[in-house]
């Protein structure tokens, strides 16, 4: 049998040397490794020897059919290229056609907006910075004058974090806004301070046109000697005028936020109804976008800033409202659907 296999290989390697093109190598592959190929009759027959003679020849057929299938690949790829180079040749491929384009991807709306108001700031003497999303209790509320207890916690619907401490607190918690960042940056640097923070934010509430439950946030804050609110208007104006242009209104309000005093809202006229009111304004004629102040000087005194050398102001802008105000997008619940009938738009 070891003479049969010797014959075999030696007789099936001349063939191969005289194969031509792609359908007779395929006619020698079932000759030889098929199903009822020679070397697979020679396999078959091992079950009639003895366990001894079994473990020898069978090694050998084995030796035999690796180097068979090695030539064979080898074969294969050698009349490929020799197929392609003969098809340019006689001119049956035209290699300066263009080629598939490939599927390419796009930056998500909010991420291109995010850059796009970095960007502003940075232009106006603004640093990013980014920071956790999970959060510490002390970060998210406690520094920012939101003791425990405090109604203000209402303002954001928050999402706790499932850990416990030794003492049977629950401190840790889905970040409700980019503010913590205040803190976390004003504890490592003294001032003069000028950063932006963008980042998701979660919220523990139902959606609607205008609410989701995570959503992207922008976080501005600005310390140093003889800041004012006047400050805070020009920079915030300046900003709404490099995104939205000089026809669009724009409205301050008053407002309550703790970590700040005074507090303000700022609002945007309705992109949808021009200001008459509608479903996505709440009828109100405007959209709000952010909420500032001028920082608290209890927050400048808990992180070691004396607040009668240094003032500053802060505010922090909702990234998917001023997508829906720059491009009229009427509800925002389409930015994280996954629909690339939506997404392909930007
Ligand atoms: C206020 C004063 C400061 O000195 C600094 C920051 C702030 C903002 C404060 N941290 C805050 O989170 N205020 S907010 O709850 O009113 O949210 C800010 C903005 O996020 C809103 O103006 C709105 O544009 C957006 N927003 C709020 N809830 C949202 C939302 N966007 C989408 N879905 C929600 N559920």
């Amino acid at each position: 049998m070891l003479k049969k296999l010797d014959e075999i290989k030696s007789k099936a390697i001349l063939e191969l040397g005289s194969v031509g093109g792609l359908n007779s190598l395929e006619d020698w592959r079932v000759r030889y490794l098929g199903r009822k190929g020679e070397l697979t009759n020679v396999l078959r027959g091992l079950a009639s020897l003895s366990l001894d003679e079994r473990k020898v020849i069978g090694a050998s057929a084995n030796e035999v059919k690796a180097l068979l299938e090695a030539h064979l690949e080898q074969k294969r790829a050698a009349l490929k290229e020799h197929e392609l180079s003969m098809s340019i040749e006689l001119g049956r491929i035209d290699v300066t056609l263009p080629g598939h384009p490939l599927p390419c991807g796009r930056l998500h709306p909010t991420t291109q907006i995010v850059r796009e108001i970095c960007a502003a700031f940075v232009a106006m003497g603004f640093q990013v910075v980014e920071g956790p999303e999970v959060e510490w209790d002390y970060y998210n509320f406690e520094a920012l004058n939101i003791p425990p207890y405090h109604p203000a916690r209402d303002m954001w619907a928050t999402l706790w974090i499932d850990y416990e401490t030794e003492t049977g607190e629950r401190p840790m918690l889905l970040r409700t806004h980019t503010s913590p960042m205040q803190i976390r940056v004003m504890e490592r640097t003294r001032p003069p301070v000028r950063v932006v923070v963008p980042g998701k934010v979660y919220r523990y509430e139902a959606t609607d046109a205008t609410h989701e439950s995570m959503f992207y946030q922008i976080e501005g804050l600005a310390v140093d000697e003889n800041i004012t609110l006047a400050d805070l208007k020009g920079t915030l104006y300046e900003f709404a005028r490099r995104l939205f242009g000089q026809e669009r209104k724009v409205r301050f309000r008053c407002d309550y936020f703790p970590f700040v005093e005074p507090g303000v809202e700022l609002a945007i006229d309705c992109f949808l109804c021009g200001g008459r009111g509608c479903r996505v304004c709440n009828e109100t004629g405007w959209i709000e976008i952010m909420g500032a102040g001028m920082v608290h000087p209890n927050v400048l005194k808990r992180v070691g800033y004396d607040p009668s050398i240094y003032t500053g102001f802060a505010f922090g802008l909702g990234v998917e409202r001023i997508i829906m105000l720059k491009y009229g997008i009427d509800d925002i619940r389409l930015f994280y659907g996954n629909d690339l009938r939506f997404l392909r738009q930007f």
